[in-house]
């Protein structure tokens, strides 16, 4: 069981996957200090796509391995494109978000001909470890679908269920996240959040345990589910927190971690390959994360269809 990112490391050196990364726009010195430590980990290998006179200042200030390939692209307009070919030209298996900003990234890994979907929706899944807290908790999505639909958030949940699956987390407990637990339909998250429970009740979805609507003082607490009459089994030990939309999980993860101190890792799940997004306010040790939990929840990634084992 994945308790911190001490323990999502461990796992990936474990894994010995060994990867390539395309790291789109390298030049940026937290970006190219989590790739360095993924290389003394022996996690991952880098190839490093942007502005090559840049790059290779900062390999030098930061003293990364000289042997580590570079490729010259300083377009901004072109460099996430050409980080996602090494990808497609079986070059490197993880793609990396550097100095560019989420939208020109995303829409490049989205390009219709030259990308890396596979047909299902692609969702951000963030991971965080908070100190006091025991165990690491996951929010989708507070980092690419701006307003999921009802058919976007099976998607989204399905994705993240895999994803935390693969990461050994066999059960699940999820919350389906809303500002109240009674069903209302000027409140579209909690209709949303009825229906995805009663799918689950089908078995539509892999091994979890999901409630919803639940709102957020009772997913972290069975004191609160008590004061409020709510008889919960996740109350307290939410792995995933399923959002309404991205400002949502956006906030609520920037929060914590400002107020909370706590640690980032961002990845986004349903490409062909694993993909890499951190802010690029990020620090350097939120994007070696990161890059850890890329390798590991590579077993999520399926190559087209939409079927789970
Ligand atoms: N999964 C799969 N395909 C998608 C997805 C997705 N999540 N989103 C769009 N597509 C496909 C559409 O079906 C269409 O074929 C094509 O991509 C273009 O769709 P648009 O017009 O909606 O795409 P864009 O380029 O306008 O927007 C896509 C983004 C992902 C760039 C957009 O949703 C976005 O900006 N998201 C927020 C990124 C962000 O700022 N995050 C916060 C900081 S971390």
């Amino acid at each position: 069981m994945l308790k911190s990112f001490q323990d999502v490391l461990a796992q990936a050196k474990e894994a010995g996957r060994n990867v390539t990364i395309a790291v789109a726009a390298a030049q940026d010195r937290d970006v190219l200090q989590a790739v360095k430590a993924a290389q003394e980990l022996g996690l991952a290998r880098a190839i490093l796509v942007g502005d090559a006179a840049a790059i290779r200042l900062l390999m030098t200030e930061l003293a990364l391995d000289p042997a580590t390939t570079i490729v010259d692209e300083p377009d901004m307009n072109k460099v996430g494109l050409a980080a996602v070919a090494l990808i497609r030209q079986g070059r490197a298996q993880v793609l990396m978000k550097g100095l560019l900003n989420s939208k020109d990234f995303l829409q490049a890994v989205l390009h219709g001909q030259e990308g890396l979907r596979t047909g299902r929706l692609l969702s951000h899944l963030a991971c965080l470890e908070i100190p006091g807290e025991e165990q690491l908790m996951f929010f989708s999505d507070g980092g690419m679908n701006i307003a999921p639909t009802l058919a976007e958030k099976k998607d989204i949940l399905l994705n993240s269920l895999l994803a935390l699956h693969s990461i050994g987390i066999r059960c699940p407990k999820v919350a389906l996240l809303t500002a109240n637990e009674l069903v209302n339909p000027k409140m579209p998250a909690t209709v949303d959040a009825q229906v995805l429970a009663a799918l689950n009740e089908e078995a539509a979805f892999p091994a979890c345990i999901l409630e919803g609507p639940i709102a957020m003082d009772v997913a972290l607490s069975p004191e609160a589910g008590r004061h409020k009459g709510i008889a919960s089994k996740i109350a307290g030990s939410v792995d995933l927190f399923l959002v309404p939309n991205i400002e949502t999980g956006n906030a609520v993860t920037k929060t914590i971690i400002h107020f909370a101190r706590a640690k980032m890792a961002g990845i986004i799940l349903g490409a062909t390959n694993p993909i890499v997004m951190t802010s690029r306010a990020e620090t350097q040790e939120g994007k070696l994360y990161s890059i850890a939990l890329a390798c590991i929840a590579a077993g999520s990634t399926l190559k087209g269809g939409g079927e789970y084992a």
